[in-house]
């Protein structure tokens, strides 16, 4: 086991931390890059063990390291197993960099590709080396509520969750449906997704030069045009179509823009539906961007109608720049929007209600900046990085002390 080195100021002390994420687009990948830009900021050394750079990252940060992992096709299979291949440059980078911890995000398959290098490190040939890897999963959300739950993939999942050493979830609501789903018995952690609110904050200045590539100003009696935004990888969980419907019904009555970004299986039917009503030349399809934080401060409305979302990352990202959202009341949604504080939840699949709240709430500017401002407050209170990394930090510390503890 590699010796921490305890620092001077009583912080945790610094680990040698191996990632695991989904790289691509998709809240579990954003989570687990930017936890691992925040623990290489705090002194970390961060390992990132993925298919690919993670999106978010330069790859010249420092503190960071990334191992990709290649996988061997061969004719003969079909599907080339790609969670042996992870297994294996996981136990390789443990043992090459001396690890303290695997930290894998979504449970399937990133857990039990952990569960394999750790035994495969618990047993290597060299008995000299043998020793205890601490893995650890963080639950997101559809590895729970959709593909864990699939016959072909729920036992599996259950194992992977009983044999980390530690497992995290995202909101509350995720803890519980995993004990329901799973039957799980252990500990599970509670640890919220989280913002850097220095990153995502509103800048007036730069909302005022960057607003006209996107929105008129007022002219003559026609008031400035509204922008709404919506933020998602673009999945039929995410109900795109809702957000062109509730737009339709916006732009209607007020003049007003839709920002939409991010991409994926829906982006095509939501074009189609935006030119079949006539608003197409209001939205704006910006694709995949990899500085929302400068995107997100321009919007007055953020809409996210989800039919399941057992956090709503992309929501607190926007609350962090003053923007408050229009959400559906499903999974762990409102663990962070307060209903009539700083945003409004409704039924899933209410296009209505969602078109008239968001029209009642864009014409009363008042009420719209008390909601901005209490945005605001709920992410600098309560969800900022700086209040949840240190949360990541203490729990590295206590599997890793069991692990210590648990061994021969
Ligand atoms: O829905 C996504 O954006 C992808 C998905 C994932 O697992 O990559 O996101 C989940 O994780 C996010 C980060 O922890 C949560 O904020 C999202 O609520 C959650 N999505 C769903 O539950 C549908």
């Amino acid at each position: 086991m590699t010796l921490a080195t305890a620092p001077p100021d009583g912080r945790s002390p610094r680990r040698k931390i191996g990632i695991t994420c989904y790289p691509t687009y998709g809240g579990s990948g954003v989570v687990a890059t930017e936890l691992g830009i925040e623990l290489a900021a705090r002194g970390h050394q961060v390992h990132f063990i993925t298919s690919s750079l993670p999106f978010r990252l330069s790859g010249r940060e420092a503190n960071i390291f990334f191992h990709e992992v290649d996988v061997y096709h061969y004719p003969l299979f079909e599907h080339p197993p790609y969670d042996l291949a992870l297994a294996t440059r996981m136990a390789e980078v443990a043992e090459f960099y001396s690890l303290d911890l695997l930290h894998v995000h979504y449970a399937i398959p990133h857990s039990i590709s952990a569960i394999l290098a750790r035994q495969m490190i618990e047993t290597q040939q060299e008995v000299a080396r043998r020793r205890y890897l601490p893995i650890i999963t963080t639950l997101h959300g559809t590895d729970i509520t959709l593909v864990g739950l699939d016959r072909s993939y729920l036992p599996i999942t259950q194992y992977g969750i009983e044999q980390s050493d530690g497992v995290t979830a995202i909101s509350s609501y995720l803890r519980e449906r995993t004990r329901e789903a799973f039957n799980i018995q252990g500990e599970i952690e509670v640890i919220r997704n989280f913002v850097n609110c220095d990153v995502y904050v509103r800048d007036p200045a730069k909302v005022a030069s960057m607003r006209p590539r996107f929105t008129a100003p007022a002219s003559g009696k026609t008031p400035a045009e509204k922008l709404l935004v919506h933020l998602s990888n673009f999945r039929p969980v995410k109900r795109i179509l809702d957000v062109v419907e509730v737009f339709a019904r916006v732009a209607a009555a007020l003049p007003a823009r839709l920002m939409l970004i991010g991409d994926g299986p829906d982006r095509s039917a939501a074009e189609h539906l935006a030119v079949r009503l006539g608003i197409a030349g209001r939205v704006h399809f910006l694709g995949k961007q990899d500085n929302v934080n400068e995107l997100l401060p321009l919007a007055d409305l953020m809409v996210m109608p989800s039919e399941m979302e057992s956090f709503g990352l992309a929501a607190l990202e926007a609350m962090a720049c003053g923007v408050p959202t229009i959400a559906t009341r499903v999974g762990g949604v409102a663990e962070l929007i307060d209903d009539g504080v700083n945003g409004l939840l409704f039924p899933v699949g209410d296009t209505e209600a969602m078109a008239a709240a968001a029209i009642a709430l864009l014409g009363d500017e008042a009420r719209l900046a008390a909601m901005a401002g209490a945005s605001r407050k709920t992410a600098s209170d309560r969800f900022c990085s700086s209040r949840i990394i240190p949360l990541y930090e203490a729990y590295y510390e206590r599997v890793i002390a069991r692990g210590q503890a648990a061994k021969p």
